[in-house]
């Protein structure tokens, strides 16, 4: 870290101390500021800012979930990414990485709660139950009562992944639990969508440098989710979209034109209607992601995804070749009277509440 000043405390001196030297923090600031879609002059100002900064106080907590998206951001892009993301922030709780235990644990979460009032970042991953208190509990303390108690302090709040998000397979008919998102508990706090089930690491390391950087949150789209990672879908970016723009698609799972990486489109993907990151930053180093591998997108950064399904049948949407996709499959879908049920989102259909269903009538009707 030479050439920056560090202060005592700060993460800088964290970097040092470990070993990190300035070209490999500018390296990370770099890459980070380019998956923030900030200008690349823009990672110097994020070297700085964050050198400087005080390590960010966390809370992490984790309700009705698989623990997959723990999982998935220690298991961050390089090992590089995971000791920085660790060093810029102050993890005082989390159930599966924290040392403590029992009435430690909770101890540490009043204290990081008292020390840091209205400065810490609060990330929560799971679903809430509201059917009742007794279905998840930590410490004698239903998810509901941990929620709303930890919020209350928090400088802004990040849901990571689907159950947080949206309620997640939790959620899923006929939601046992009556789980709900963070989002529809919590509404005096900005709230960072980071859907995906698990959500992409290196998402979730960029809300957090973002953070530090500027001390605010990234800007969102309708559905509170990064629009530097969410902006465009898995179809928008995939490199099997040349096949498809040729009507190109495998029929079966194991057919010759699966073999030659033709588009998965008829098997049931959802990539044409999912808003991630993953055909960019794909999974584990940049190695893959799902389509790559040879399955279809199952769009699990979508709400209600598993109910919105069948996963292995086609969308119900014309396959047409063209970018401006959504116009054409309007057009050819009034036709067929069908009903597009995903939240297609698209040119003037942006401005939509999410949620809603849009026939195809409509949108041919907004094309004119
Ligand atoms: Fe849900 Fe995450 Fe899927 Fe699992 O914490 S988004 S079930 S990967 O673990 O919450």
């Amino acid at each position: 870290m030479k050439h920056t000043e560090v202060l005592p405390g700060s993460v800088g001196e964290g970097l040092q101390q470990r070993g990190v030297t300035r070209r490999e923090f500018l390296k990370f600031c770099t890459a980070m500021t380019a998956m923030l879609a900030l200008p690349p002059a823009m990672a110097s100002v994020m070297a700085e800012a964050i050198a400087k900064a005080r390590r960010q106080s966390v809370i992490w907590l984790s309700f009705q979930e698989c623990t997959g998206c723990t999982e998935s951001i220690t298991r961050s892009h390089s090992p590089t990414l995971e000791t920085l993301i660790f060093d810029l922030i102050s993890l005082d709780y989390h159930h599966t990485l924290q040392a403590a235990s029992g009435e430690a644990a909770e101890h540490a979460r009043a204290l990081a709660m008292q020390d840091n009032a209205g400065k810490y970042l609060l990330v929560v991953d799971g679903s809430i139950p509201l059917g009742d208190p007794g279905y998840s509990t930590i410490a004698g303390i239903s998810n509901y009562d941990m929620l709303v108690e930890t919020a209350k302090g928090a400088a802004a709040i990040v849901a990571v992944g689907t159950c947080a998000t949206y309620g997640g397979l939790p959620k899923a008919d006929p939601n046992p639990t009556g789980a709900v998102a963070v989002s529809d508990i919590i509404k005096d706090k900005p709230i960072i969508n980071v859907p995906g089930c698990p959500p992409i690491p290196v998402v979730m390391t960029g809300v957090l440098a973002h953070f530090l950087t500027f001390g605010s949150i990234p800007e969102l789209d309708d559905l509170g989710r990064p629009k530097s990672f969410y902006g465009e879908t898995i179809h928008d970016r995939c490199y099997r979209r040349p096949f498809y723009d040729q009507g190109k698609f495998a029929q079966t799972f194991d057919d010759e034109a699966a073999r030659m990486g033709w588009c998965l489109f008829k098997l049931g993907c959802k990539g044409p209607v999912t808003y991630n990151a993953c055909a960019t930053t794909k999974w584990n180093d940049g190695t893959s992601f799902p389509i790559q591998s040879g399955h279809g997108c199952i769009g699990c950064s979508e709400p209600n995804f598993w109910d919105a399904g069948p996963l292995y049948k086609a969308l119900s949407m014309p396959v047409s070749a063209t970018s401006a996709m959504l116009g054409t499959a309007a057009a050819v879908g009034a036709a067929a009277g069908v009903a597009i049920t995903w939240h297609n989102r698209s040119t003037k259909a942006a401005a939509r509440t999410a949620h809603e269903k849009v026939t195809a009538q409509e949108l041919l009707r907004e094309e004119k």
